[in-house]
């Protein structure tokens, strides 16, 4: 079990207590324009402090938003607002106004740290909230201009004595708009950064503090914020934050700067394996994939292009990161692995009880983090009995091991058959035309649903019938043939959400 005091501030226990055990010289955060030590990081962290506190009046509990590229600035100010006491509400750069609107009212934020590059959604948010909530202060940052965060950061330069915060502080707001498209804030407190810094990257990474990690997933994205700052920073490591998140920039990334964990999503993963041996990888020890399930044509492609078996991690924003997972010689393809040392995992039967292995279910956990929802009806839904559902559908087999089959919501249900839309498209995936898919069940009058694919086809395919038919026969000869899609849509890309994850619910409304 994880024991922390009862007084915490976590950013005091990531970056002060490096600089005082003496790694002050050390690598922190690598941008694109720069490259920052710990020392460093932690002298901007304290200039950004006591700018909240000083200059714009902030005090404990105040709510942040935040909004900015993954660079070292963004790390900083992020730092700076849970330092202060504070409370980050960070949100994702390809936010439209409308989106961050609805954050600003829902999480009632007090104040807004902007990289002036991304002004324009914004200024358009507080223009639309005008009449709900208006934020007290608002500051720029990225441009040096007069006003800006960097002006009056040049009028700090002693150090900043971390608040006093208790251990179970909310020090974060972390917005989901998950797969259904309304959002959530979950809270999380100052215990919760530090216990997932304490078990996923220990236990079942095993970083180290000569690691150098890197990625795609924005800081905004509790799966980025742990992966590219919080667990870097624990064991006195590096983060390399990418202000370009393509799979060519995340290639090169790594052989620049001779990353050796690579933290992303499967469609990134997918992406990359063919064009992996352009680059030279050799650095890369450990490739972590989550945000999506796994499908088995993608570890296998990417195991081919790279030598590496991927660590596959499901997480939750709820969560806050990563609960099962398996690494090295414990990991099975085609399961998501066992739960993450500090959490328990189960799955439940339709009765709420737990299911025998080899049984579907609903997804189960519970551990040291957990969700917190601000302010919303679906708490109760998601807690119940001291578990988190997560609206996964799982099965576990006999050595505990646990096998993604499907959301909850997603299950299809054709003529009494239910099929998992997932394991349709493991099987697309296969075929060499289709380079992204998606499936789902469609009303129909006869069956109750049918299976519907949503396809992607690689260069050189033609979106035909005969391609149509050809797809059909593909999944006929791979699996039980009731799962064949008897629809087949092409189309040029699929929706997702900001994080990655593929919207079913837009597809079933398409
Ligand atoms: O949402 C997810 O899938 C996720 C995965 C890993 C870590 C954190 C999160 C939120």
């Amino acid at each position: 079990a994880l024991h922390y005091p009862a007084r915490l501030n976590c950013v005091a226990e990531l970056l002060d207590a490096a600089v005082a055990r003496g790694d002050g010289a050390r690598t922190a955060v690598i941008g694109e324009h720069e490259t920052l030590s710990y020392a460093d990081l932690q002298a901007r962290v304290d200039r950004i402090a006591h700018v909240l506190v000083d200059d714009m009046g902030l005090v404990t509990g105040n709510r942040v938003l935040l909004r900015g590229a993954n660079n070292p600035s963004m790390a900083a100010a992020l730092l700076a607002v849970l330092k202060a006491g504070c409370i980050a509400v960070p949100t994702m750069p390809l936010l439209r106004a409308r989106e961050l609107c609805t954050i600003i009212v829902k999480a009632q934020v007090d104040a807004v740290l902007c990289a002036s590059s991304l002004r324009a959604e914004l200024d358009g948010a507080l223009e639309m909230a005008q009449g709900d909530h208006v934020p007290r202060r608002k500051l720029y940052f990225g441009d040096g201009g007069e006003g800006s965060m960097e002006a009056l950061m040049a009028r700090h330069d002693a150090p900043f004595q971390a608040a006093g915060s208790a251990a179970d502080d909310v020090c974060l707001i972390s917005f989901t708009s998950g797969t259904t498209g309304i959002p959530k804030g979950t809270m999380h407190f100052h215990r919760d950064v530090l216990a997932i810094c304490d078990c996923f990257p220990v236990h079942t990474l095993q970083s180290k503090r000569d690691d150098i990690f890197i990625g795609t997933p924005p800081l905004a994205f509790t799966f980025g914020l742990g992966g590219l700052l919080l667990f870097p920073l624990r064991v006195g490591a590096a983060g390399v934050l990418l202000e370009k998140l393509t799979p060519e920039a995340l290639l090169a990334g790594i052989e620049k700067y001779r990353a050796t964990i690579c933290f992303t999503a499967p469609t990134f993963y997918r992406q990359m394996a063919p064009l992996a041996a352009k680059y030279d990888l050799s650095s890369l020890g450990k490739t972590v994939s989550a945000g999506e399930a796994l499908p088995l044509p993608t570890r296998d492609a990417w195991k081919a292009a790279t030598g590496l078996d991927m660590i596959d991690g499901i997480g939750a924003t709820e969560i806050l990161h990563i609960f099962i997972s398996a690494a090295g010689d414990a990991i099975r393809p085609g399961a998501t692995g066992k739960p993450v040392p500090g959490y328990q995992a189960c799955v439940l039967d339709a009765d709420g009880r737990p299911a025998a292995p080899g049984v579907i279910g609903r997804l189960a956990v519970k551990g040291p983090t957990g969700c917190r929802y601000l302010a919303d009806e679906r708490q109760k839904a998601y807690v119940s009995g001291g578990w988190n559902l997560t609206g996964d559908a799982y099965e576990m087999d006999a050595d505990g091991y646990f096998y993604y089959r499907s959301r909850t919501d997603d299950m299809i249900i054709s003529a009494g058959y239910n099929i998992a839309g997932a394991e349709v498209e493991d099987v697309l995936l296969r075929h060499p035309a289709v380079a992204e898919c998606g499936v789902v069940g469609r009303a129909d009058e006869e069956r109750g649903q049918v299976v519907e694919a949503h396809v992607v086809l690689k260069p050189g395919f033609e979106p035909s019938a005969a391609t149509a038919l050809e797809l059909q026969n593909f999944v006929k000869g791979e699996i039980a043939p009731y799962k064949y899609p008897r629809s087949v849509n092409f189309t040029g890309s699929l929706p997702r959400t900001e994080t990655g994850k593929l919207q079913r619910f837009k597809l079933r409304t398409q």
